[in-house]
């Protein structure tokens, strides 16, 4: 029973008149990355606006300390305007439909009588740190903030799938959410993950998120969790599932999100990569959470310097870290493993001895041996950052 989740009322929604009045209330621009949103139902005042329409927030890097994200501090990333704010569960299905012998239309309810797996995973946009990237690239300039931890639960893809029957010859399965485009916009987001991934046994379709519902901005009431990977996959409100005998070519897969097949999805802007692949599996990454860029740091004290790694599911088996800039490396404790797909934190004790301007850097190495890039890549989508960051501080 633990993991079932119910909503008191059985028509779930936020506000809406908090959603569409918000910037006029609080006179907040919209065009750029702005102050806090304090009025976006379930979600925390400290996430920074990035756009409106549909919203995108990003959670400040600070908030990185927690080993799981708090839900209303999670970041938020939506493509088309027609979001849904509202879910009656008393219409509400979930289909699975396409190359199947048993089409099934389950309720939210049918779902969560399922057997509940959970694990802990990151949640990380293709795009983060695109800020970063020079030159620059369109698209939301995330900072570092457009990643997260949780703890989810729900039930296996696979488990669905075998219910079904997938029929013999199946090749991809498509994932559609509640959300719609404007009348003359860009089409349905619609993603699809081949069959072998579809049936990987850690790919759930979750109503949980650190056990409570999920919030209606992350996805409520189920959304995909397809853990190693970015979260362009993670597809929220997830509604309809069809499998078909075909790789899908949607414009969310044949067009967008896509990166350069060389090693480390590298491109130059003057010459960009003939072919392309679907983004899939998340790089080696490490942050520096504490100190903070430009943080004064006292000499002749211990600081205790702490921060993140993760990559695409093997988990992390060291973290390095610099405190001239990169010339010499130390290596840094790591906690407990919350699972392989999980944030791994990392500390190190340092006591500067002289006064200055100093450059933190951290690097991480995965269990399957992957080291984050000495130097940025670059791709025209602003995807896959994973080189080490730079912290700057002042010891006085
Ligand atoms: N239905 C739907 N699911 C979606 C998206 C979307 O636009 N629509 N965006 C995806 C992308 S690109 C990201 S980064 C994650 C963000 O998840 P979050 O908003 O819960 O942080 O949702 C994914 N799932
Ligand atoms: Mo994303």
């Amino acid at each position: 029973m633990q993991n079932r989740v119910r909503r008191r009322d059985f028509l779930a929604g936020v506000g809406v008149a908090a959603l569409t009045s918000r910037c006029n209330d609080r006179g907040v621009p919209t065009s750029d990355a702005g102050p806090a949103t304090g009025a976006w139902p379930e979600k925390s005042p400290a996430l920074v606006l990035h756009a409106e329409r549909p919203p995108n927030l990003e959670m400040p890097l600070q908030y990185l300390g927690h080993d799981l994200t708090p839900n209303e501090l999670m970041f938020v990333r939506w493509h088309l305007a027609g979001i849904p704010l509202k879910v009656d569960l008393h219409t509400f299905r979930l289909t699975v439909a396409g190359h199947v012998q048993r089409p099934l239309s389950l309720s939210l309810d049918e779902v969560q009588k399922l057997e509940p797996v959970s694990l802990v995973a990151v949640n990380q946009c293709s795009g983060n740190s695109r800020a970063l990237f020079s030159p620059r690239v369109p698209g939301v300039q995330w900072g570092g903030g457009a990643l997260a931890n949780a703890k989810w639960t729900g039930v296996r893809l696979r488990t669905l799938l075998e219910r079904v029957g997938v029929r013999p010859g199946a090749r991809s399965v498509t994932l559609r959410g509640l959300d719609k485009p404007p009348i003359e916009g860009p089409p349905p987001f619609v993603k699809s993950l081949d069959v072998e991934r579809a049936l990987d046994p850690d790919v759930l379709v979750a109503w949980a998120m650190n056990d409570r519902p999920l919030p209606m901005l992350n996805g409520f009431p189920l959304r995909l969790i397809v853990p190693g990977w970015y979260s362009t996959y993670w597809v929220k409100a997830l509604t309809e599932m069809t499998v078909l005998d075909a790789p899908f070519d949607g414009f969310w897969m044949a067009k967008a999100y896509r990166v350069p097949r060389a090693e480390g999805a590298d491109e130059a802007p003057d010459r960009l990569a003939a072919e392309t692949v679907p983004i899939s599996r998340m790089n080696v990454r490490s942050l520096v959470v504490q100190p903070e860029a430009g943080a004064r740091v006292a000499r002749g004290a211990p600081y205790p310097m702490q921060g993140i790694a993760f990559d695409g599911g093997s988990g992390i088996a060291r973290v390095e870290v610099s405190v001239d800039g990169g010339v010499s490396w130390r290596d840094a404790q790591l906690d407990p493993d919350l699972g392989k797909y999980s944030f791994r934190r990392w500390r190190l004790a340092w006591t500067p001895t002289e006064p200055g301007p100093k450059t933190i850097a951290v690097r991480a190495t995965s269990v399957a041996g992957e080291v984050q890039r000495p130097t940025p890549q670059w791709n025209r989508g602003g995807y896959m950052r994973n080189a080490y960051e730079r912290t700057p501080v002042v010891v006085s």
